[in-house]
């Protein structure tokens, strides 16, 4: 069938829109026809030619919600018309990774996911009779997408696509961290850096588990006003500490010693190392969230680990998509989360470009491409 893509050709160029072709599905595969994507940092970190994974051409997108259109042979939790969030991160239920209960990094697929492909080694999309690359599982940026039974949670139908899409990366992603990562305690002091669309939630997850004390990091002051609006209680811009400002230094005389908590949401291994070293001597856990280009490492003293602190990250929240997104959804239906006040732009896909352009000028949290 014919479907509209914002297409990638090639790293660090504009996505163009086009109609490309998708085959149907295979054994074990669904056909889905996405209503409405989010727009998140790490499309624009593939797109910009950093990621050691980003093959080109291909579909981006993995931040979807749509409504399963057909399935393949043996398909059998899924059925036309159920409405679906795509899964970067699968759950097969059946793996070493799943059935350890250790962790949500599903591995049934994840190495012919991270070659473009689908499961079986072949792509589901070409263009001008030219195969064109599958993204995270999802490829989201066309209106219709082929995933793996395994990579689409079920969720309720009246739920709106244009919010919940966001259930499928960011929010998850920023909560789930709290939540299900560093299990974070109530009362504890939070420390996020970073408040685009990943440390907004963070803090929104530190408020819902009554965290105590909630600081928020950033260089753009215009993150301000939105991440008091979600719990943050203090606000550090490092530019207003000069030019040989010292960030450790200021947050661990906030705190009285350092947060119980940090997270990086940037992907900037400096501020990797200032959210570990902020955190509190002998029981202080500092999570990675950002995506750092190829290359890039992280350092710190080994002493800075010897004396207590915990350096740990966290993939889509550390959430079992299959089993936490259905309830994630629920939490948002039921006003237990805000998801509105964080998508501050709707596009068509046409314009989906603009959405990039407003995330790299910081004047959006989410963009939303409505199809
Ligand atoms: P975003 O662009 O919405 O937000 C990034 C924020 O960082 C912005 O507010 C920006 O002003 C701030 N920032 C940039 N440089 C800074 C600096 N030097 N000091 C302080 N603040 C700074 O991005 P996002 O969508 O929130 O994604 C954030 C990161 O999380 C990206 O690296 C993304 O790839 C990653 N990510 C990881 C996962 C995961 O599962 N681990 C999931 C989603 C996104
Ligand atoms: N190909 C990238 C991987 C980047 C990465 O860490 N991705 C996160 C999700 S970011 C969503 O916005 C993730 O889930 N990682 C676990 C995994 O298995 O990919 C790179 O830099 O190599
Ligand atoms: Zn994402």
């Amino acid at each position: 069938m014919d479907v509209r893509a914002a297409v990638a050709f090639e790293a660090g160029q504009p996505l163009s829109i086009e109609t490309v072709q998708l085959e149907g599905p295979r054994a074990g595969e669904v056909l889905v026809e996405i209503k409405a994507t989010g727009l998140c940092h790490t499309d624009k970190y593939t797109l910009s030619g950093a990621d050691p994974e980003g093959m080109f051409p291909a579909i981006l997108g993995h931040e979807g919600a749509g409504v399963v259109v057909e399935v393949g042979e043996g398909v059998s939790t899924l059925k036309p018309g159920d409405h679906v969030i795509p899964l970067y991160t699968p759950e097969c239920r059946q793996c070493k990774s799943c059935l350890s209960r250790k962790t949500n990094l599903c591995t049934a697929i994840r190495s012919t996911q991270g070659k473009g492909v689908m499961p079986d080694g072949s792509s589901r999309f070409s263009f001008k009779g030219r195969p064109v690359l599958h993204y995270m599982g999802c490829s989201t940026f066309a209106n219709y997408t082929v995933l793996p039974e395994i990579a689409l949670a079920k969720v309720r139908a009246d739920a709106p696509f244009d919010k919940i899409c966001y259930i499928g990366c960011g929010v998850t992603t920023g909560i789930g961290a709290v939540l299900f990562t560093a299990k974070v305690e109530p009362g504890s002091t939070v420390t996020v850096f970073g408040l685009g669309g990943i440390g907004l939630n963070v803090i929104q997850g530190a408020r819902m588990v009554g965290a105590g004390r909630i600081i928020g990091v950033d260089i753009n002051p215009a993150r301000e006003a939105m991440a008091r609006r979600f719990g943050m209680t203090d606000f550090v811009n490092p530019r207003d500490l000069g030019p040989d400002g010292d960030v450790v230094g200021h947050i661990v005389e906030l705190t009285g010693g350092g947060a119980d908590f940090s997270f990086e949401c940037v992907g900037n291994p400096t501020l990797m190392r200032q959210a570990l070293e902020s955190s509190h001597r002998g029981w202080g856990v500092s999570t990675i969230i950002g995506v750092a280009a190829a290359g890039q490492e992280i350092s710190t003293r080994p002493f800075q680990l010897v004396t207590g602190r915990r350096w740990i990250g966290s993939a889509f929240g550390g959430a079992r998509g299959r089993t936490d997104v259905p309830t994630i959804v629920d939490w948002y239906m039921d006003g237990k989360i805000n998801i509105d006040d964080l998508i501050t732009h709707h596009l068509p896909l046409d314009r989906i470009n603009e959405g990039f352009d407003l995330m790299a000028r910081g004047e959006s949290i989410r963009s939303v491409v409505v199809y």
